[in-house]
């Protein structure tokens, strides 16, 4: 009998994506680099169901049916290209080589098009969910070609989540490195949302001076509103988690230096060359870096900086508390419309034609931002609908409008309070900034052409001007 699918790379990830195939009824051909760790998943979880044992790329190879399926799942970077390597002088045409790692989308770019010169289908596909997701069901985002997913859509969507309407949270989203590209921005959006749920944090404790035992409570609510989310689930698991050690909240205990792997500062070096302003991302990205990186700045700046601080005592009401969670709210759609925007400009950069209805539909489940939200972004993308901002949907600008009162007064209120608030501050200026109906671009224009004659538009009429400042400051038209 011949297997439906192999997956070579059987760390946490491949293992259980492995094993999701296997409970969904297809017989899988495992592979692993060094056997040893082959053998252990079949000695602990051989009876999930079918599994083909193989040593040898030649013999992943032989034990799959035509056209072969091939799930790669090490590490991402030169250990992917050293593994399509080996696969190649194997296959056939027609035979689709998926990988399913964090890879970078310009390495999918040039993977995909090296490939299709040998007629194989190359398909990188962007997996979320964690290790818990690819045992249970991830959400999958596969690009590559239209045509492989006609042979690999029915076993991703097999295995994929399902969105409480039971649509499978599995769709091909464009060709080449769509599908790692959305992904991509889907863990920068994630870095946002935590960031925004870490500022919520701690305004509550530090304004509203709830202690994480009473935070954990606050979430646990939030969790029954508009903020529905996992992400706010799990904020209630692990406030409320005391310290077996100290007896004392854990993250008390937690240094305060957040990690990455690095989706998130690849999302804001790709929005960096497309020009687009993904202001909460980035904003994420540096406050972890602050956290981490410059820590020995932090601890010289705790004893030498001043603080110019308005004293105050704590808002202990819950007129308070709920300002933050609108501020928060406020905060995360601005992320998710920034996020939804650098897509859009992405795929016409790149010819490939996001269904942004589609994405929003596929977060719903099974990856770490699913959250309620996204259905009310997936309903103003409906059809092809194009807002032009996710703002400007009905039912995010009545919100807004509603929570802008609380919004600012946060805002206000941490800065007077000297606490950081990154995000939910800089989301509020991205917003005015969208709303103001001058920008101080202009000046910015006029210095540039001050010094450089990079000219500037005129209100009044087409063209490019410069104005002779070194000479008789007379404009002219260049
Ligand atoms: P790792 O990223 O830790 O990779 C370990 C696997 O890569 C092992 O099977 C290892 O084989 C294999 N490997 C390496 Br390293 N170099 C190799 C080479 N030159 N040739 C062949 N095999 C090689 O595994 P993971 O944590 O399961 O993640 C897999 C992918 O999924 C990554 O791209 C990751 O970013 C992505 N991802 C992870 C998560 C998560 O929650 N962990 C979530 C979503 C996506 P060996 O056993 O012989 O050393």
């Amino acid at each position: 009998k011949k297997a439906q699918i192999g997956v070579t790379g059987l760390a946490v990830m491949g293992a259980n994506l492995a094993r999701n195939l296997a409970r969904h009824g297809h017989t899988v051909a495992l592979h692993n680099r060094s056997v040893e760790k082959t053998d252990a998943l079949l000695a602990e979880h051989g009876d999930d169901g079918e599994f083909i044992r193989t040593e040898t790329m030649q013999e992943l190879v032989d034990s799959l049916e035509k056209p072969r399926r091939i799930l790669v799942m090490v590490k991402a970077g030169a250990p992917v290209d050293a593994v399509i390597d080996q696969l190649v002088p194997l296959l056939d045409e027609d035979d689709i080589i998926i990988d399913g790692g964090n890879s970078h989308y310009p390495d999918t770019i040039r993977r995909e098009a090296a490939l299709a010169e040998k007629n194989i289908h190359f398909v990188g596909v962007g997996v979320s969910g964690g290790e818990e997701g690819a045992l249970n069901g991830p959400s999958i985002m596969p690009g590559g070609s239209a045509k492989s997913y006609e042979s690999l859509g029915p076993l991703l969507e097999d295995i994929s989540a399902k969105a409480d309407d039971g649509t499978p949270c599995c769709a091909w989203i464009g060709t080449d490195g769509a599908g790692h590209f959305v992904k991509m921005v889907h863990n920068g959006i994630e870095y946002a949302d935590m960031q925004v749920i870490g500022e919520a944090y701690e305004l509550l404790r530090d304004v509203a001076g709830q202690e994480p035992g009473d935070q954990a409570n606050t979430f646990a609510e939030w969790n029954r509103t508009e903020l529905s989310s996992y992400l706010i689930e799990i904020t209630a698991e692990v406030l409320k988690q005391v310290d077996a050690r100290t007896g004392k909240p854990l993250v008390d205990v937690i240094v305060d230096a957040a990690g990455m792997k690095g989706t998130g500062t690849w999302t804001v070096m790709a929005a960096l060359d497309l020009g687009s302003p993904v202001t909460a991302i980035a904003e994420s990205v540096f406050a972890r870096a602050l956290s981490s990186t410059e820590r020995e700045t932090r601890l010289e700046a705790q004893k030498t900086l001043a603080a110019g601080v308005r004293e105050s005592d704590t808002v202990g009401d819950a007129a308070f508390v709920e300002d933050v969670r609108r501020a928060l709210y406020c905060s995360k759609l601005v992320a998710y419309a920034q996020g939804m925007e650098m897509l859009a400009t992405a795929s016409g950069e790149h010819n490939w034609d996001l269904k942004l209805d589609t994405i929003a539909s596929l977060w719903r489940a099974g990856c770490i931002i699913r959250a309620e939200l996204l259905q009310d972004i997936m309903a103003a993308y409906k059809d092809g609908a194009e807002p032009r901002n996710l703002l400007f949907a009905p039912v995010f600008r009545d919100v807004i409008e509603e929570y802008l009162p609380s919004w600012r007064r946060v805002v206000v209120e941490a800065t007077e309070r000297g606490i950081p608030a990154p995000v939910f501050s800089s989301s509020l200026a991205y917003y005015d900034g969208l709303r103001r109906p001058r920008l101080n671009a202009a000046l910015t224009q006029g210095l540039r052409d001050y010094f450089g004659a990079h000219t500037y538009g005129r209100i009044d009429t087409d063209g490019a001007f410069h104005t002779l400042w070194s000479g008789d400051r007379s404009e002219i038209d260049s």
